[in-house]
């Protein structure tokens, strides 16, 4: 038996010596060490010998294996790097080889990141992830959204009207969505009760100062079902601001406005530079103000005159309810990272972008 081994190890060698291929090297490796080839099944049979044979012979057997295995694996570096070097000479060129100097791939702005982020914390709590057009129909982004006729951010003076658009108050005049909240309509006239989505985005408005920039990105969220309540949105608020801001968090509700929720809310997360709003050093907290608390995004129970824009896809608020949320990406990622300026997202400065990630 030993001899055979060593037959079979020694032809197996002259063959990977002579391969001249790295698909021929693939054909020996399975034919010699393959599940049903001549080694692995020599090397089953030592069970069946007598007992004094069997270790002598498994060691032989495992170390023709090993041996084959090493010998292929090096033959194989030597088969690739050339048959690179001919793909080469003959003039093709391998875009998949690193740049030469070295480039660093980059990374993800700090926007996607952040965005990348909250997403995954709301993939965590069961939410789907949908898109929708940058460009949107007035009747989308203001009238399905319960935006009276007379509606300030209906103005021009607010809102990115796109050319051809006759009257501020026509439904099919187009605007820049001035939220991602018309995604949430179109996620409703796609998919009946119950849905949990977020539509993270693109959004625009005009408005241009130290805190605002005409375009920045928002998150927002749409929970429909049957026995949703006020209790279920912060809930998610909070596993959210702790996912997001540390387990510690805690969450808080003020009451505000806003035209397409009711009830609707102001959150503020506890501060998490601070205790009771002194800093380590003794100073009054820089980031909440000496006030505990931060002002992270707006939400509510969606009102029923929205549900009523969609109600033939199943959205009867008699017996559907739902809450919806919405954020600023700018603004989340400027309170995690100390970003002082929101402009700085956007003037492409690396060596603000490269801190990050
Ligand atoms: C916010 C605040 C409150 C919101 C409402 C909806 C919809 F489509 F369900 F009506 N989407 N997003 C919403 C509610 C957004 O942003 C500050």
């Amino acid at each position: 038996m030993i001899d055979s081994i060593t037959k079979l190890r020694a032809e197996a060698e002259a063959e990977i010596a002579a391969a001249t291929s790295s698909a021929g090297l693939e054909e020996i490796r399975v034919r010699y060490l393959g599940r049903k080839a001549q080694l692995p099944n020599l090397l089953r049979g030592v069970r069946d010998l007598p007992a004094d044979q069997r270790g002598e012979v498994g060691k032989v057997a495992n170390e023709s294996r090993v041996a084959l295995e090493a010998l292929i694996d090096s033959r194989c570096a030597q088969l690739d790097a050339a048959e690179l070097d001919s793909r080469l000479v003959a003039g093709g060129l391998d875009v998949t080889l690193p740049g030469d100097p070295n480039h660093s791939p980059g990374r993800l702005h700090l926007i996607t990141q952040t965005q990348r982020e909250l997403e995954d914390v709301f993939i965590g709590l069961g939410f789907a992830i949908a898109e929708g057009p940058e460009i949107e129909l007035v009747q989308y982004n203001f009238d399905a959204l319960n935006h009276a006729a007379a509606h300030p951010a209906r103005l021009w003076t607010d809102t990115f009207y796109v050319a051809g658009a006759d009257d501020v108050s026509n439904p099919a005049s187009l605007v820049l969505r001035t939220h991602t909240s018309p995604v949430q309509i179109r996620a409703m006239q796609a998919q009946a009760p119950p849905i949990y989505v977020i539509v993270p985005g693109r959004v625009y408005r005009r408005d241009s100062d130290a805190t605002h920039t005409p375009q920045f990105h928002q998150l927002e969220g749409l929970a429909v079902d049957e026995g949703i309540t006020l209790a279920d949105l912060k809930g998610t608020l909070l596993a959210f601001a702790r996912a997001t801001f540390g387990d510690e968090r805690e969450v808080r509700l003020r009451p505000h406005f806003f035209p397409f929720t009711e009830p609707s809310v102001e959150v503020d997360v506890s501060c998490f530079n601070c205790s009771d709003g002194v800093m380590a050093g003794g100073q009054r907290c820089n980031l909440c103000k000496g006030s505990t608390w931060i002002e992270i995004l707006g939400a509510g129970m969606v009102d029923p005159n929205v549900f009523g824009h969609v109600s033939e896809h199943g959205y009867d608020p008699e017996r559907v309810s739902g809450f919806a949320f919405g954020l600023g990406i700018e603004r989340i990622a400027m309170l995690k990272h100390r970003v002082p300026d929101l402009r700085l997202f956007y003037e492409n400065d690396v060596r603000f972008l490269r801190q990050f990630g």
